[in-house]
Order: C-alpha cells, then sequence, then structure tokens
C-alpha cells in the first residue's frame, strides 16, 4: 500500500478535501432529489422522508425525551440532528471513495437506497415517488466519482516519482497523470467543487422553497371553508343510471381530467388573490378573493370539454360549480361599446379569448367558479378562481388560475391557442361517448347494457341513437337531464350474440341537428364523427 509511504502532512490534506468531496456529493443528492420531487412526486423528500421514517420507529419514551428536551422544537432538533447525520456520512463517503474506490459510490447508493425504501413505504405515495431518490443518487454518485478522480490525479502529481503507483482501484486518473512536482487536477477538483456546490444549494433551497410554498397554499386551500350556495341545483330523478362502466353522472375530482400548459401548478394564496377588469370598460376594477364571495355564490352544473378530445375521448367531465356569473362581474366595471371579446389571463401567462355575448347573455351560465364538487377548486384546475363557462371548448373559455378579465376586440388581442392553430372562437361540437362495452373488449353473449354519455352544452341533447352492425339506427334510454348544460347519460339493452360486433352511437340535440357525421381531427376548432365501436362476444 502506497498511503503510509507519503508526507503525512500532504496525505491529511487530501483526506480533507476528500471529505469536502463527500460533502458537496451529498449535498448534489439531496438537491437532486428535492428537484425531483417537486416534477414528479411532492413527496419525495429523502431528508423529510428518512425524518418521517424515524418519528414512526423512535420508542415512545424517547419521543417524550424529545418532546421534554426541544419543547415544539423538537421537529427541528431532529431534522438538524438528521443534517449532521449527513454531514458526517458524506465527509466519510468522501473519504472512503478516495481511499478506496467505489466505496464511496457504493455508500451513497446504500443512503439512495435507505431513502427509496423510506419513501416508497410511506402512506399515499404515487407510483413515480421512486424516482427523486434515484436520480439523486445518480447525480451525487457522478460528482463524487469526477471529484475524486480529479483529487486523486491531484494527488499523484504531487507525489514523488514512483511513490503512489500503487493499484488504488482508479488506472484512469493515475493513467493521465504524469508523476511531475505540478499539481495537476487541483484546478479542476476546485472548479468542479465549487460548482456543483453552488448549484446543489441554490437548487436545493429553491426547490424547498417551493414545495414549501405548494404546501402551505395547499394547507390554506384544505381549511378553506366556501359559503353555502343562495341557490342549489336539483338534480331530478333518474338523473343518473347505474349501470357497470358507465361514467357517473358528476366526476369525481381524482378523476376529472386536467389539461393545461403549466409546468408546474401554480400556487396561489387567496388572501394575496386579486382579479383586475379592465381595457374597455367604464372603471377599471379589482376583485379580492373575499369580493367574489360576497357576491353571494351559487351552484351551477356545466360539463367541461376539451378541444383535443377525440371521438369517443376522456376529455370531457361533468362537475358541480360553486360560482358568480361573469356577467355581474363585468357589470362592476361597465363593458364599453365596440368591445366583443374577453381576454381572460392567468397567473402563469396563459390567455383564452371568450366572446364577449357569451358572458353577458342573460340566459347562459358563464362563472367565475371557486367550488368544484363540494369543494374548493383543486389546485389543478385553477384555485382559488377560474371561468366555466357551458358550450365553448375550455381553451377559448375555462382559464384557471384566473388574474385578469381585460375587455377587448378579436382583432386587437389573441390567446395563447390563436397562433398556434386552434380557432379564436371554438363553440363545442355536440357529441355523444360508449362507455361500456369498452372499445375492443370481449363481453359475454346475452342481455347488455350498451351505454354511454352524451353532451350539448347550452343546447341539450335530445337523442341519443345506436346501431349495432347493420341494423336500424335505435333510440337510447336517456337519463333525466340536470339541465342543457350538463352530458345526459344513456343506454341501449342488447341481446348480444357470440361474435364480433359494431356498435355506433350518434346524438341529436335539441335544435333537432344531427351529430356530425364526417370525421375531424381535433385541429382547429374539435374533432367530429360518430363514435364506431368493436365489441368480441363470447
Ligand atoms: N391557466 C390555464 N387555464 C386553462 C388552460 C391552460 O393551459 N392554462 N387550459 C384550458 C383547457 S385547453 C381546458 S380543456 C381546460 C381544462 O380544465 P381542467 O384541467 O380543469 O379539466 O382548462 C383551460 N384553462
Ligand atoms: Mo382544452
Amino acid at each position: 500500500m502506497s498511503q503510509h509511504a507519503k508526507p503525512r502532512s500532504k496525505g491529511r490534506r487530501f483526506f480533507f478535501w476528500a471529505a469536502l468531496a463527500g460533502l458537496i456529493s451529498g449535498a448534489v443528492f439531496l438537491a437532486a432529489a428535492e428537484l425531483f420531487a417537486l416534477i414528479f412526486a411532492r413527496s419525495a423528500s429523502p431528508i423529510l422522508a428518512i425524518g418521517g421514517f424515524v418519528i414512526d420507529i423512535v420508542p415512545q419514551p424517547f419521543k417524550e425525551f424529545a418532546i421534554a428536551t426541544f419543547g415544539e422544537y423538537d421537529k427541528i432538533a431532529l431534522l438538524a440532528g438528521l443534517g449532521l447525520a449527513v454531514v458526517i456520512a458524506s465527509a466519510i463517503g468522501g473519504i472512503l471513495q478516495f481511499v478506496r474506490p467505489p466505496l464511496g459510490v457504493v455508500a451513497l447508493v446504500i443512503a439512495g437506497a435507505l431513502s427509496t425504501a423510506a419513501i416508497v413505504t410511506r402512506a399515499g405515495v404515487t407510483p413515480l415517488a421512486f424516482l427523486p431518490p434515484v436520480l439523486g443518487t445518480i447525480a451525487g454518485s457522478i460528482i463524487i466519482v469526477l471529484l475524486v478522480r480529479r483529487l486523486r490525479a491531484w494527488r499523484t502529481s504531487v507525489a514523488p516519482v514512483g511513490v503512489d503507483r500503487v493499484d488504488d482501484g482508479d488506472a484512469d486518473a493515475d493513467a493521465d497523470a504524469p508523476a511531475i512536482a505540478k499539481p495537476i487536477g487541483r484546478r479542476q477538483f476546485f472548479l468542479l467543487a465549487g460548482i456543483a456546490g453552488a448549484s446543489a444549494v441554490i437548487v436545493g433551497v429553491a426547490s424547498r422553497a417551493v414545495s414549501m410554498t405548494v404546501a402551505s397554499v395547499a394547507n390554506i386551500r384544505e381549511a378553506l371553508k366556501l359559503p353555502s350556495p343562495g341557490t342549489k341545483v336539483t338534480v331530478p330523478q333518474g338523473a343518473e343510471l347505474d349501470i357497470p362502466g358507465l361514467s357517473t353522472l358528476f366526476t369525481p375530482n381524482k378523476d376529472f381530467y386536467r389539461v393545461d400548459t403549466a409546468l408546474t401548478v401554480p400556487t396561489i394564496d387567496p388572501s394575496t388573490w386579486r382579479l383586475v377588469i379592465d381595457g374597455m370598460v367604464d372603471q377599471r376594477v379589482e376583485m379580492s378573493f373575499q369580493d367574489i364571495l360576497d357576491m353571494g355564490v351559487d351552484e351551477y352544473a356545466i360539463t367541461l370539454t376539451c378541444v383535443s378530445n377525440e371521438v369517443g375521448g376522456e376529455l370531457v367531465g361533468n362537475a358541480m360549480w360553486l360560482g358568480v356569473p361573469l356577467r355581474d362581474v363585468l357589470k362592476k366595471a361597465g363593458v364599453k361599446s365596440g368591445a366583443d371579446m374577453v381576454l381572460s389571463k392567468s397567473v402563469d401567462g396563459y390567455t383564452a379569448s371568450t366572446p364577449l355575448s357569451a358572458l353577458t347573455d342573460d340566459n347562459l351560465d358563464a362563472i367565475l367558479a371557486v367550488g368544484m364538487n363540494g369543494e374548493p377548486l383543486p389546485l389543478e384546475h385553477g384555485f382559488p378562481v377560474r371561468m366555466v363557462v357551458p358550450g365553448l371548448y375550455g381553451y377559448v373559455s375555462a382559464t384557471k388560475w384566473l388574474t385578469e378579465l381585460k375587455v377587448t376586440t378579436f382583432e386587437k388581442d389573441e390567446a395563447y391557442w390563436t397562433p398556434r392553430g386552434y380557432s379564436a372562437e371554438a363553440p363545442i361540437k355536440f357529441s355523444s361517448r360508449i362507455d361500456t362495452p369498452k372499445l375492443g373488449s370481449a363481453v359475454d353473449a346475452g342481455k347488455i347494457p350498451i351505454a354511454g354519455v352524451a353532451w350539448a352544452q347550452s343546447v341539450g341533447i335530445e337523442r341519443v341513437e345506436v346501431k349495432i352492425d347493420e341494423g336500424d339506427w335505435t333510440p337510447a334510454t336517456l337519463s333525466t337531464p340536470i339541465n342543457e348544460d350538463t352530458w345526459v347519460q344513456w343506454f341501449l339493452e342488447w341481446d348480444a350474440t357470440p361474435g364480433t360486433h359494431y356498435v355506433a352511437v350518434r346524438a341529436i340535440n335539441k335544435n333537432g341537428d344531427l351529430q356530425i357525421e364526417e370525421r375531424a381531427a381535433i385541429a382547429p376548432n374539435g374533432s367530429s364523427g360518430w363514435q364506431r365501436s368493436l365489441v368480441r362476444v363470447n
């Protein structure tokens, strides 16, 4: 072994730098994990997961001792203790990697595996929760390998010829490190150490800060109690059919489709939220969240549809919204003549262009929504305030995380999607969908229901017709509609015979129009066509 053949003072110095390399790698591991946790799984912070794990396994007397000693600072004391443990462990990891590569990497991988285990065994984890600690381990390992390789090159270059040319498992570094008394690798070591260390601190602190903001807004939302609706929607008898595989009348929030351009979900504290109404108005108006609530909120049942919904697709959902009419909000500012559009803006920069007439029409329930299916809007669905306009696709009407309504004209202003290949105005093309039997599925012969949903927001569905193979179009039985703005469920009893069958569906709206048969792509203003489904009967 060469180590003790070297001058001792120099060896000590390198151990110090090796410990620093370990520390930086540990910081990179944690910072990368925090960053990826923001992207993939908010609950996947290694430090917090291990902290939670420690809290869970620590015996009760010890917990009581901790609380007695640190009082309400017990959690902070725990985190500080964990932090100290991480500092010591990663310093040792760096020294291990320096003395016996790849032992430092092995130590990091073990730490990564432990934190992954702590994360994925916690309650309520998401499927991707393993990714942040795994990616963090990879990032930390790369940094420790690179740093220690440079450190070893540096040591080799300053060691007397022959002294340190012994097998130390890092042939790479030794091969390109000439044994001369000029410190090679030193600059590279400090350069990488500086960059990696600084990035880790910046990324780690920023990621943690963002996830803490998210957590606090999530808590505020959780604690928020919305006022009861002045007017409730009456859901009539027979509005909901009980057929397995059929969409429920109201789509639960957790299953509600989500479409937006937001990379991370905006988190807005309702107490600082403001809505500005400006543009072609008599007076610019600013409203707080409380101002909206003070207008008096009512219930509205409205089915939302995305322009990207393919024939038979899932980008449509029905909710009971709680909110206020947009026409009353606009009245506060007073709309000037000549305006024909409202450009709604989101805090994330997204904009939508809605025809003014759709928002001021007394017979149309265009609303600012604060509640969805009995709770405050979920963060992903626009908390604290969004728009919902019956009869228009979401991209031209349903702005989430709303912050401004600019009264303007189609000529003057353009929305986010308009220069990107979608129409400036886009009423929903009414449509029908087969929910059961599932496309391409196999069912047993006998009497089974064919069932699904159909929507024609702001007009209403008159009839749904089903065609089996080359048979006639047969009217399906409809559920009792709640109103014209919500979808209806439909079903037809079918005596299924063995073989392969085609099932097709089409709707007729209350104006007597037939659903468009011709297939159209989703761009520029929504898909059309009759859904035709293949069913195998055994
Ligand atoms: N801020 C913002 N609001 C938005 C969007 C967006 O990208 N950003 N997408 C719109 C589109 S295309 C649709 S279909 C609806 C979807 O609303 P949901 O995600 O609550 O289902 O939101 C609309 N509101
Ligand atoms: Mo959409």
